[in-house]
């Protein structure tokens, strides 16, 4: 599995850097938002390091796949059970600041921060 030792997400797989963790398996690991946009905004990230959406290959796509299985049930584990939403920003036009794929969590009563 592969790995960028200067990559922030990398270190957050490897414990290296503290993160709240919402989930750990073999090849998916999700944590809270350091700057969450709503009550509850967590982050689903593969543990091999994978920089951005344009990188996936099609050995991924179960991978894929049950990140976006995953999304719904960690949300209604973390109350979320009235909607959320899922964002994936790729590469420097879609704001994407971490180069280690992720997708994002949003959920919770409204107002949000942003979004
Ligand atoms: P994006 O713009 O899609 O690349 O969003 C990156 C997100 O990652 C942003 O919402 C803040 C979050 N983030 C960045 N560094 C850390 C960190 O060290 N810990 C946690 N928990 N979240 C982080």
């Amino acid at each position: 599995m592969s790995h960028d030792p200067n990559c922030i997400f990398c270190k957050i797989v490897a414990g290296k850097i503290p993160s709240r963790k919402v989930h750990e398996d073999s090849e998916l690991f999700g944590f809270h938002d350091v700057a969450p946009w709503a009550p509850v905004h967590f982050l689903l990230i593969p543990k091999q390091h994978i920089a951005t959406l344009y990188d996936v290959e099609d050995a991924h796509q179960a991978m894929l796949g049950r990140m976006l299985r995953l999304a719904p049930r960690l949300a209604l584990e973390l109350g979320v059970a009235n909607g959320f939403r899922t964002l994936i920003n790729t590469g420097e036009d879609g704001r994407q600041e971490v180069q280690h794929l992720h997708m994002h969590v949003m959920g919770g009563p409204r107002p949000w921060a942003r979004g």
